[in-house]
Protein backbone atom coordinates (compact mmCIF):
# COMPACT_ATOMS: atom_id res chain seq x y z
CA UNK A 1 0.00 0.00 0.00
CA UNK A 2 1.26 3.29 -0.54
CA UNK A 3 2.29 5.14 2.33
CA UNK A 4 2.47 2.04 4.44
CA UNK A 5 6.53 1.55 5.54
CA UNK A 6 6.80 -1.79 7.32
CA UNK A 7 10.25 -3.87 7.33
CA UNK A 8 11.54 -6.87 9.17
CA UNK A 9 14.53 -6.61 11.39
CA UNK A 10 17.20 -9.10 10.35
CA UNK A 11 20.53 -9.90 11.53
CA UNK A 12 22.23 -8.40 9.17
CA UNK A 13 20.38 -4.87 9.44
CA UNK A 14 21.80 -5.34 13.46
CA UNK A 15 25.00 -6.64 12.53
CA UNK A 16 25.60 -3.53 10.03
CA UNK A 17 24.00 -0.96 12.48
CA UNK A 18 25.85 -1.89 15.82
CA UNK A 19 27.75 0.90 17.55
CA UNK A 20 31.49 0.87 16.64
CA UNK A 21 33.84 1.32 19.07
CA UNK A 22 36.73 4.07 18.64
CA UNK A 23 39.91 2.38 19.62
CA UNK A 24 40.26 6.46 21.70
CA UNK A 25 37.40 6.29 23.03
CA UNK A 26 36.72 6.93 26.77
CA UNK A 27 33.42 5.88 28.91
CA UNK A 28 31.92 9.54 27.96
CA UNK A 29 31.76 8.50 24.60
CA UNK A 30 29.62 5.80 25.78
CA UNK A 31 26.51 8.15 27.29
CA UNK A 32 25.93 8.93 30.43
CA UNK A 33 22.59 7.27 31.57
CA UNK A 34 20.77 7.87 34.69
CA UNK A 35 18.07 5.44 35.94
CA UNK A 36 14.97 5.91 38.08
CA UNK A 37 13.03 2.62 38.86
CA UNK A 38 12.44 0.76 41.83
CA UNK A 39 10.52 0.79 45.55
CA UNK A 40 10.79 -0.85 48.24
CA UNK A 41 8.93 -3.10 46.87
CA UNK A 42 10.27 -3.56 43.81
CA UNK A 43 13.96 -3.56 44.40
CA UNK A 44 14.40 -6.16 41.50
CA UNK A 45 13.64 -3.97 38.78
CA UNK A 46 16.09 -1.83 39.20
CA UNK A 47 18.62 -4.33 39.32
CA UNK A 48 17.42 -5.60 35.97
CA UNK A 49 17.72 -2.91 34.04
CA UNK A 50 20.80 -1.21 35.84
CA UNK A 51 22.27 -4.73 34.78
CA UNK A 52 21.41 -4.58 31.39
CA UNK A 53 22.32 -1.53 30.55
CA UNK A 54 25.99 -2.18 31.71
CA UNK A 55 25.82 -5.40 29.97
CA UNK A 56 24.99 -3.20 26.72
CA UNK A 57 28.30 -1.08 26.87
CA UNK A 58 26.89 2.27 28.66
CA UNK A 59 29.56 4.33 29.08
CA UNK A 60 28.64 5.22 32.86
CA UNK A 61 25.60 4.57 34.70
CA UNK A 62 23.75 6.58 37.70
CA UNK A 63 21.06 5.16 39.51
CA UNK A 64 18.34 6.35 41.70
CA UNK A 65 16.17 4.00 43.89
CA UNK A 66 14.63 4.99 47.40
CA UNK A 67 17.24 4.71 50.29
CA UNK A 68 15.76 2.09 51.73
CA UNK A 69 16.42 -0.39 49.15
CA UNK A 70 19.83 1.33 48.06
CA UNK A 71 22.06 -1.19 50.23
CA UNK A 72 20.54 -4.00 48.65
CA UNK A 73 20.77 -2.60 45.26
CA UNK A 74 24.15 -1.26 45.53
CA UNK A 75 25.85 -4.22 47.21
CA UNK A 76 25.09 -5.82 43.83
CA UNK A 77 25.69 -3.36 41.50
CA UNK A 78 29.14 -1.95 42.33
CA UNK A 79 29.79 -0.61 38.85
CA UNK A 80 26.83 2.34 39.32
CA UNK A 81 26.90 5.51 41.09
CA UNK A 82 23.99 6.47 43.20
CA UNK A 83 22.08 9.58 42.98
CA UNK A 84 19.26 10.48 46.07
CA UNK A 85 15.97 10.33 45.13
CA UNK A 86 15.11 13.97 46.74
CA UNK A 87 18.47 15.35 44.44
CA UNK A 88 17.74 14.20 41.12
CA UNK A 89 19.77 16.44 38.64
CA UNK A 90 20.16 15.40 34.71
CA UNK A 91 23.71 17.68 34.36
CA UNK A 92 26.27 15.89 33.10
CA UNK A 93 24.32 13.28 31.87
CA UNK A 94 23.19 12.29 28.08
CA UNK A 95 20.18 9.62 28.33
CA UNK A 96 17.89 8.97 31.12
CA UNK A 97 15.14 6.17 31.77
CA UNK A 98 12.38 6.14 33.99
CA UNK A 99 9.89 3.19 35.02
CA UNK A 100 10.45 0.14 36.26
CA UNK A 101 9.06 -0.93 39.68
CA UNK A 102 8.73 2.44 40.18
CA UNK A 103 5.19 2.46 42.38
CA UNK A 104 2.31 4.64 41.90
CA UNK A 105 2.04 6.84 44.38
CA UNK A 106 1.09 10.47 43.62
CA UNK A 107 5.11 11.81 44.44
CA UNK A 108 6.57 9.17 41.96
CA UNK A 109 4.01 10.70 39.72
CA UNK A 110 5.41 14.21 39.84
CA UNK A 111 8.62 12.92 39.72
CA UNK A 112 8.16 11.47 36.56
CA UNK A 113 6.41 14.32 34.58
CA UNK A 114 9.70 16.64 36.21
CA UNK A 115 11.77 14.26 34.11
CA UNK A 116 10.11 14.09 30.81
CA UNK A 117 9.98 17.68 30.28
CA UNK A 118 13.56 18.39 31.80
CA UNK A 119 14.87 15.97 29.39
CA UNK A 120 13.61 16.63 26.86
CA UNK A 121 17.14 17.42 24.72
CA UNK A 122 18.29 13.80 25.70
CA UNK A 123 16.81 10.35 24.82
CA UNK A 124 14.37 9.10 27.48
CA UNK A 125 13.16 5.71 28.19
CA UNK A 126 9.53 5.46 29.94
CA UNK A 127 8.23 2.13 30.61
CA UNK A 128 6.16 0.28 33.08
CA UNK A 129 4.99 2.95 36.11
CA UNK A 130 6.93 5.64 34.18
CA UNK A 131 3.69 4.60 31.49
CA UNK A 132 1.25 4.62 34.22
CA UNK A 133 2.36 8.27 35.73
CA UNK A 134 2.22 9.89 32.01
CA UNK A 135 -1.36 8.61 31.43
CA UNK A 136 -3.08 12.14 31.34
CA UNK A 137 0.03 13.99 30.73
CA UNK A 138 1.01 12.62 27.19
CA UNK A 139 0.91 16.23 25.68
CA UNK A 140 4.39 16.68 27.68
CA UNK A 141 5.88 14.26 25.04
CA UNK A 142 4.76 16.36 21.99
CA UNK A 143 6.80 19.26 23.54
CA UNK A 144 10.21 17.50 23.68
CA UNK A 145 12.88 17.90 21.07
CA UNK A 146 14.52 14.30 21.38
CA UNK A 147 11.68 11.87 20.91
CA UNK A 148 11.16 9.70 24.07
CA UNK A 149 11.08 5.97 23.76
CA UNK A 150 7.99 4.17 25.09
CA UNK A 151 8.06 0.52 25.65
CA UNK A 152 4.51 -0.15 26.53
CA UNK A 153 3.50 -4.28 26.58
CA UNK A 154 -0.30 -4.72 25.07
CA UNK A 155 -1.75 -3.93 28.68
CA UNK A 156 0.17 -0.45 29.36
CA UNK A 157 -0.57 0.69 25.56
CA UNK A 158 -4.23 -0.18 25.92
CA UNK A 159 -4.59 1.39 29.66
CA UNK A 160 -2.63 4.70 27.74
CA UNK A 161 -4.71 4.51 24.67
CA UNK A 162 -7.85 3.63 27.26
CA UNK A 163 -9.00 0.99 25.26
CA UNK A 164 -8.95 -3.06 26.03
CA UNK A 165 -5.89 -5.18 25.14
CA UNK A 166 -8.45 -6.73 22.48
CA UNK A 167 -8.64 -3.24 20.44
CA UNK A 168 -4.60 -2.65 20.71
CA UNK A 169 -4.00 -6.52 20.01
CA UNK A 170 -6.85 -6.44 16.79
CA UNK A 171 -5.14 -3.26 15.11
CA UNK A 172 -1.53 -3.26 16.48
CA UNK A 173 -0.11 -1.18 13.24
CA UNK A 174 -2.61 1.11 13.07
CA UNK A 175 -2.68 2.02 16.69
CA UNK A 176 0.70 2.25 16.99
CA UNK A 177 1.73 4.23 14.17
CA UNK A 178 -1.31 6.45 15.04
CA UNK A 179 0.20 7.12 18.70
CA UNK A 180 4.03 7.62 17.35
CA UNK A 181 3.11 10.18 14.86
CA UNK A 182 0.82 11.92 17.07
CA UNK A 183 2.85 12.15 20.06
CA UNK A 184 6.53 12.16 18.35
CA UNK A 185 7.59 9.09 20.21
CA UNK A 186 9.14 5.47 19.56
CA UNK A 187 6.68 3.43 20.09
CA UNK A 188 8.48 -0.05 21.37
CA UNK A 189 4.96 -1.93 21.55
CA UNK A 190 6.46 -5.81 23.49
CA UNK A 191 4.84 -8.94 22.80
CA UNK A 192 5.53 -11.86 20.36
CA UNK A 193 7.05 -9.63 17.22
CA UNK A 194 7.59 -6.33 18.90
CA UNK A 195 6.97 -3.49 16.77
CA UNK A 196 9.10 -0.56 17.19
CA UNK A 197 7.55 2.30 15.30
CA UNK A 198 8.91 6.29 14.91
CA UNK A 199 7.72 9.06 15.26
CA UNK A 200 7.38 9.30 11.32
CA UNK A 201 5.82 6.25 11.21
CA UNK A 202 7.98 3.87 9.86
CA UNK A 203 7.66 0.41 11.79
CA UNK A 204 10.28 -2.53 11.98
CA UNK A 205 8.43 -6.27 13.22
CA UNK A 206 11.36 -8.00 15.52
CA UNK A 207 11.59 -11.33 14.86
CA UNK A 208 13.47 -12.67 17.94
CA UNK A 209 12.50 -13.68 21.38
CA UNK A 210 10.16 -16.38 22.46
CA UNK A 211 7.65 -17.02 25.12
CA UNK A 212 10.50 -17.99 28.54
CA UNK A 213 10.48 -13.94 28.02
CA UNK A 214 6.83 -13.94 29.28
CA UNK A 215 7.88 -13.84 33.03
CA UNK A 216 8.39 -10.86 35.37
CA UNK A 217 11.80 -8.96 34.77
CA UNK A 218 11.82 -9.44 31.28
CA UNK A 219 10.33 -5.99 30.40
CA UNK A 220 13.07 -4.44 32.91
CA UNK A 221 15.97 -5.89 31.55
CA UNK A 222 14.99 -4.59 27.49
CA UNK A 223 14.54 -1.01 29.24
CA UNK A 224 18.14 -1.09 29.93
CA UNK A 225 19.13 -3.00 27.12
CA UNK A 226 17.31 0.42 25.14
CA UNK A 227 19.18 2.84 27.67
CA UNK A 228 22.08 1.76 26.73
CA UNK A 229 21.52 1.42 23.27
CA UNK A 230 20.16 4.92 22.36
CA UNK A 231 23.09 6.25 23.99
CA UNK A 232 25.43 4.67 21.29
CA UNK A 233 23.49 4.30 18.42
CA UNK A 234 23.62 7.03 15.63
CA UNK A 235 19.81 7.05 15.10
CA UNK A 236 17.90 6.47 17.48
CA UNK A 237 15.31 3.75 15.47
CA UNK A 238 18.67 1.79 15.02
CA UNK A 239 19.18 1.66 18.78
CA UNK A 240 15.32 0.48 19.90
CA UNK A 241 15.18 -2.13 17.27
CA UNK A 242 18.80 -3.26 17.70
CA UNK A 243 17.93 -3.53 21.81
CA UNK A 244 14.46 -5.53 20.99
CA UNK A 245 16.87 -7.80 18.83
CA UNK A 246 19.47 -8.81 21.20
CA UNK A 247 16.84 -9.06 24.49
CA UNK A 248 14.63 -11.42 21.97
CA UNK A 249 18.30 -13.34 20.20
CA UNK A 250 19.34 -14.03 23.95
CA UNK A 251 16.27 -15.60 24.73
CA UNK A 252 16.72 -18.00 22.54
CA UNK A 253 19.87 -18.32 22.60
CA UNK A 254 19.43 -19.82 26.14
CA UNK A 255 16.21 -22.00 24.86
CA UNK A 256 18.06 -23.42 22.18
CA UNK A 257 20.92 -24.75 24.07
CA UNK A 258 20.54 -24.78 27.77
CA UNK A 259 17.36 -23.77 29.07
CA UNK A 260 13.58 -24.50 28.55
CA UNK A 261 10.91 -22.12 28.53
CA UNK A 262 9.88 -22.60 31.50
CA UNK A 263 13.09 -21.93 33.02
CA UNK A 264 14.95 -18.36 31.96
CA UNK A 265 15.03 -15.72 34.74
CA UNK A 266 15.66 -12.13 33.81
CA UNK A 267 18.80 -12.40 35.66
CA UNK A 268 19.83 -15.27 32.70
CA UNK A 269 19.02 -12.79 30.29
CA UNK A 270 21.40 -10.53 31.66
CA UNK A 271 24.30 -13.06 31.93
CA UNK A 272 23.31 -14.46 28.43
CA UNK A 273 24.22 -11.30 27.26
CA UNK A 274 27.86 -11.15 26.23
CA UNK A 275 27.76 -14.08 24.29
CA UNK A 276 24.73 -13.24 21.91
CA UNK A 277 26.85 -9.78 21.57
CA UNK A 278 29.84 -11.65 20.71
CA UNK A 279 28.73 -13.27 17.85
CA UNK A 280 26.80 -10.22 16.42
CA UNK A 281 30.21 -8.54 16.45
P1 LIG B 1 3.43 -5.56 34.87
O1 LIG B 1 3.55 -5.13 36.27
O2 LIG B 1 3.45 -4.53 33.81
O3 LIG B 1 4.66 -6.56 34.73
P2 LIG B 1 4.99 -7.36 33.50
O4 LIG B 1 4.76 -6.57 32.31
O5 LIG B 1 4.24 -8.63 33.65
O6 LIG B 1 6.56 -7.71 33.68
P3 LIG B 1 7.72 -7.25 32.75
O7 LIG B 1 7.90 -5.79 32.86
O8 LIG B 1 8.90 -8.07 33.03
O9 LIG B 1 7.26 -7.69 31.30
P4 LIG B 1 6.90 -6.81 30.03
O10 LIG B 1 5.59 -7.27 29.54
O11 LIG B 1 7.10 -5.38 30.29
O12 LIG B 1 2.14 -6.44 34.69
C1 LIG B 1 0.94 -5.86 35.14
C2 LIG B 1 -0.24 -6.56 34.59
O13 LIG B 1 -0.27 -6.44 33.19
C3 LIG B 1 -0.23 -8.04 34.93
O14 LIG B 1 -1.48 -8.37 35.42
C4 LIG B 1 0.05 -8.68 33.61
O15 LIG B 1 -0.57 -9.93 33.51
C5 LIG B 1 -0.54 -7.70 32.64
N1 LIG B 1 0.07 -7.87 31.34
C6 LIG B 1 1.37 -8.14 31.11
N2 LIG B 1 1.59 -8.26 29.79
C7 LIG B 1 0.41 -8.08 29.19
C8 LIG B 1 0.00 -8.11 27.85
N3 LIG B 1 0.88 -8.33 26.86
N4 LIG B 1 -1.29 -7.90 27.57
C9 LIG B 1 -2.16 -7.67 28.56
N5 LIG B 1 -1.83 -7.63 29.84
C10 LIG B 1 -0.57 -7.84 30.17
O16 LIG B 1 8.03 -7.26 29.01
C11 LIG B 1 8.10 -8.59 28.60
C12 LIG B 1 9.16 -8.75 27.53
O17 LIG B 1 9.18 -10.09 27.10
C13 LIG B 1 8.88 -7.91 26.30
O18 LIG B 1 10.07 -7.53 25.70
C14 LIG B 1 8.09 -8.88 25.41
O19 LIG B 1 8.20 -8.56 24.06
C15 LIG B 1 8.77 -10.18 25.74
N6 LIG B 1 7.84 -11.30 25.60
C16 LIG B 1 6.85 -11.61 26.45
N7 LIG B 1 6.17 -12.68 25.98
C17 LIG B 1 6.74 -13.02 24.80
C18 LIG B 1 6.48 -14.05 23.84
N8 LIG B 1 5.48 -14.92 24.01
N9 LIG B 1 7.27 -14.12 22.76
C19 LIG B 1 8.29 -13.26 22.58
N10 LIG B 1 8.58 -12.26 23.47
C20 LIG B 1 7.81 -12.15 24.56
MG1 LIG C 1 7.05 -4.28 32.10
Amino acid sequence: KAGVRREVRTRADVVRTLPVRDPFSHKGSHGKGLLIAGAAEMPGAAFFSAKAALRSGIGLLKVSVPDSIKPIIAGRLPETMFLSRDTISLEGLTGVAIGPGLGREHHVGLLVRRIVEESGAMPCVIDADGLFHLKNHLDLLRRRNVPAVLSPHSGEMAALMGMSVKDIESDRFTIAKMFAEKYHVYLVLKGKYTLVTAPDGRQVVNSTGNAALAKGGSGDVLTGILLAFLLQHKQMMDAACNAVYLHGAVADDLVGHTHSLLDVLATDVIDAIPPVLHRLY
